[in-house]
This record gives structure tokens, sequence and C-alpha cells, in this order.
């Protein structure tokens, strides 16, 4: 079973990790999610969790020592753990990480805020044998803060885990992807259902023939023309 703890000190912003399919999910025992607020591992009355940076410059830095609470409180040290910074420098995500992150047994999203985390914290943890810290970013666009982030890399990893899908069919679809004339993967082809007539556009003939051979001939073409359209814009 997969545990995963999420910090933030924007808990209700994760709440839709409790919503429908991942919370059937739990419900099944496949994977236990926990959201953890920031907040409650402060000592102040103001409930601080940010401070000027060091060498100046714009914003606020999440300070370390909330942090390193709340990751203490939920670890053990014999539990290898794999600790998941959210930030714009951060390797880019993708589906080889989430194949990957699919197989851990516990998993800890660090959700900044502000302009980010205090560096020591991914120093301290990468420091301790049981931890691995991932830098991650999930693209080169600029999000206010990691929770977004940790939703995303969340669904595209616990997807993966059998049982966590409604239908495993297209799981297995997935893990063979269509291939053009170089090796390259080919993006999707198109998809239809019925009615085979609609507002005037019909399904391509092809697909209503039952000829396996040549509907799986005409995909490949629709992948490949896909391909090359998004490759050239
Ligand atoms: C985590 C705080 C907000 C905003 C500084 C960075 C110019 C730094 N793909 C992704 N985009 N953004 C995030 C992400 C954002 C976060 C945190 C993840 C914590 N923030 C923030 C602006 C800056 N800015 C870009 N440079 C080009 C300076 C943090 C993310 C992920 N995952």
């Amino acid at each position: 079973m997969l545990q995963i703890d999420v910090i933030s000190i924007f808990p209700e912003y994760l709440s839709p990790l409790k919503l429908s399919l991942l919370g059937k999910a739990q419900d099944k025992g496949l994977v236990s999610i926990n959201i953890h607020d920031l907040r409650d591992q402060t000592n102040d009355v103001h409930k601080s969790v940010d401070d000027t940076p060091y060498g100046g410059g714009a914003g606020m830095v999440m300070t370390p020592e909330p942090w390193a609470a709340a990751i203490d409180q939920i670890t053990n040290d014999q539990d290898e753990v794999d600790l998941i910074i959210l930030t714009p420098a951060g390797e880019k995500f993708n589906q080889k990480m989430a194949e990957t992150f699919a197989n851990k047994s516990h998993m800890i999203f660090a959700c900044g805020r502000y302009e980010g985390i205090d560096s020591r914290v991914g120093e301290y943890y990468a420091g301790k044998s049981n931890f691995k810290i991932h830098q991650v970013s999930i693209g080169d666009y600029v999000l206010g803060g990691g929770e977004v982030a940790a939703m995303v890399i969340i669904e595209a990893t616990t997807r993966l885990i059998p049982g966590v899908l409604g239908n495993p069919d297209s799981l297995k679809e997935e893990s063979h992807s269509i291939t053009g004339a170089n090796d390259e993967v080919l993006v999707e082809y198109p998809n239809y259902t019925k009615p085979a007539s609609w507002r005037g556009l019909e399904v391509p003939e092809v697909l209503l023939s039952g000829n396996h051979g040549e509907i799986a001939k005409w995909r490949k073409a629709q992948a490949e023309r896909r391909t090359q359209q998004l490759n050239k814009e």
C-alpha cells in the first residue's frame, strides 16, 4: 500500500484528493492519503511560516523548522521515504517518473508558497540514508505554490496502481504505445462513439467496417498525421 502525506499551509486546497476515484482507492486500501497543515507545527501566536530572504530580494521564504517538525512527525527511521519538493526549478515531471513513484511505499509532498522553501530542508533530508529527495516541477509556467502540482503528480501516479483505475484495459493499452516509422512515440488517434451521424458529422467509414487490420492501419496513419501537426506548430 502506497502512503502519501502532503504538507501545505492550505490543506483545504487539497480536498479533491478525498473525492471519487481516489476516495474509493483509499476505501479499498490501495492507497492512503493524509493532508497536514504546516501551521500546526508552529509555536508562535502568529503561526508564522515565512521570513525575509538572506541576501535580499523580493518576497518571502518558508522557514525550515515547521517543515522538519512536520516531516519528523510523519516518519520514523526505519521508513523508506521519497520526499517530493515541488519547485519551478525542479526536474520536469513525466510519465516515467509517475511509473517510478507508483512503486514507492511512502511519499511526502512538500507544497511551498511564497518564493519557496529554505533550501536546507532538502539538504538536511538528503543526508538521511532512508530519504530520497526529488525536486520536481510540473512544467514551464509559474504557479502560486506546490499544491496543484502535487495533485497532478498524485493523480498521474495513483492511477497506475492496479485496482485504482476503473478500467484496467486502458492501462494495458497505454503500456504499448503506437510508434511511428522511426520508433518515435505517437500521440493518440481520434476517438468516436455513438451516434454514427451527429450534427452532420460522420464517424469515419473504416471504423464501422469491422475490419480490424484496416482499422489499425487507419488509426496509425491518423496518429502519424496528428504527431506531425503538433511537431510543426
Ligand atoms: C512550488 C512557491 C511560487 C513563484 C520565483 C520562479 C522566476 C518561486 N511547474 C511549477 N510552476 N511553479 C511551481 C511551484 C511554484 C511555487 C512553489 C512549485 C512554491 N511557488 C513561486 C515564483 C517563484 N520565480 C520562476 N522564475 C522564472 C522566479 C516560487 C511548479 C511546480 N511544481
